[in-house]
């Protein structure tokens, strides 16, 4: 397959006006007059065009891209088999609604999912346009197909912000201020955080199961839903052992193990997915993100027997599985499995975590390095403690910001700088954005 970038766009950061730009403080002052005020304003730089790593903005800097439109655009961007696929398919047909008229691309999607995701038992798989529209779906299928209400999450997930998402998700500001009433039967245990909470995974298991089971009741709980590597809570990765526990007591307890997979799935981690690295096999797993290169579509797939328990019109929307997402998801998946994205997070996450360990012996500052392939993180404290640093992260994202590097920051305590390149970043483009990055940190303690 052809997978050069095949546009004038340059493979090196190059900032030729000031950030923003005069261009780009136009459109923000435009925006500001009919764009709510309740969206982030991130770095108010906008973008023009892409390729590979780099984004183009309308002023004509060259931007390093590290953060892939929060874990999205992991083949890259104007990737040529994808905007082959997209092109075609938009020239033959842009929608029908599946539930009205189907079509081939909907059925191939779901065969690469049951393919690619844990486990050789039989899967099926129902198609929407977004994360939390995913996580909506499979709560909704695990209480039917147990016949319980409980939904157990647990500190610091994000899963996100619909009524039922907001009250998965852990952290109020900015996600759920106001917004209630929250919808009911759902239950927030203690993680597995191992910077902060020293324990192994079956220890951590151990606490969640008895708070479970003292609060909620094990013949109550229709599913655990877990993020296998939080995203927004902080890129926390639990001590081994905690997800295989927590597997085996739904299991073991007729409950369902349901993997919210939207940021760490499609290779990120250095595998499909992220429970791949502890061998678990969930009975759902939710998808979107990664899965389709930048055009919205998310997955619910799960054992047959549980899927296929739904009604008949009891899945669906308007748009779920779009034929023009569809075929991007297939070119997306083919891109991943020819230039083999999954060793390439591997490698990816080989050289930042050495280069970030390296940097976190210089300073005060990095409490820990942490992650695992191309999904990469250093929680930032005040020195000499494990107090959260949110104002250091804030620093930083805005010293890589004004170097024409995009990086980002989560946590619940909003001190963590989190690193989702585009798995085709060439060595000499991450290798700049850790130089930057270095310099961000040593720029302040
Ligand atoms: N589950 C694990 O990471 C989306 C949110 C950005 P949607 N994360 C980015 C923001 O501030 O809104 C996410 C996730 C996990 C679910 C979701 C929700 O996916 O496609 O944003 O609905």
């Amino acid at each position: 397959m052809d997978t050069t970038v095949q546009t004038t766009i340059g493979t090196q950061r190059a900032l030729v006006t000031e950030l923003p730009g005069p261009k780009s403080q136009e459109l923000h002052a435009r925006r500001r007059k009919v764009v709510s005020a309740g969206l982030t304003n991130g770095f108010p730089v906008y973008i023009d065009r892409a390729a590979g790593a780099i984004l183009v903005d309308v002023d004509g800097n060259h931007l390093l891209d590290l953060g892939s439109g929060i874990a999205v655009t992991s083949i890259g961007h104007a990737v040529p088999a994808l905007i082959d696929a997209v092109s075609e398919q938009v020239a033959a047909f842009t929608h029908t609604c599946f539930m009205v008229t189907p079509y081939e691309a909907y059925i191939q999607v779901c065969e690469e999912l049951a393919a690619l995701t844990p486990g050789d038992h039989e899967k099926t798989s129902a198609l929407f346009n977004s994360g939390a529209e995913a996580i909506e779906n499979a709560v909704k299928i695990a209480r039917l197909a147990t016949g319980r209400p409980a939904i157990i999450v647990v500190d610091h997930a994000y899963h996100g912000r619909t009524n039922l998402t907001m009250a998965l998700t852990a952290k109020n500001m900015p996600y759920k201020d106001h917004f209630g009433p929250f919808a009911p039967e759902i239950y927030r245990v203690p993680t597995s955080y191992p910077y902060r909470d020293g324990l192994s995974g079956p220890e951590a298991a151990a606490r969640a199961i008895a708070e479970i089971e003292s609060s909620v009741g094990a013949h109550n709980v229709a599913a655990i839903v877990i993020e296998p590597i939080q995203g927004e809570g902080g890129f926390i990765v639990p001590a081994e052992g905690f997800l295989p526990a927590l597997s085996a007591w739904t299991t073991a307890n007729g409950a369902l193990f349901i993997a919210d997979e939207i940021q760490s799935g499609f290779c990120r981690t250095g595998a499909w997915f992220a429970v791949d690295h502890e061998g678990v096999i969930p009975d759902i797993v939710t998808t979107a993100k990664g899965l389709a290169g930048g055009m919205p579509l998310a997955g619910v797939t799960g054992r047959a027997e549980i899927m296929n328990q739904v009604h008949e019109g009891g899945l669906g929307g308007t748009y779920g599985g779009n034929p023009v997402a569809a075929v991007a998801a297939l070119a997306t998946i083919a891109t991943m499995r020819d230039l083999d994205l999954a060793a390439r997070a591997r490698h990816i996450g080989d050289v930042a975590f050495a280069a970030l360990r390296e940097l976190q012996k210089d300073t005060t500052i990095i409490g820990e390095v942490r992650g695992r392939g191309a999904m990469i993180a250093m929680e930032l404290v005040e020195p000499g403690t494990t107090t959260p640093n949110a104002a250091a992260a804030k620093a930083i994202v805005n010293f890589c910001n004004q170097h024409g590097v995009i990086a980002i920051s989560c946590g619940t305590y909003g001190n963590v700088i989190r690193l989702l390149p585009p798995l085709v970043i060439t060595d000499e483009q991450l290798a700049d954005g850790l130089e930057v990055l270095a310099a961000a940190v040593r720029s302040i303690g």
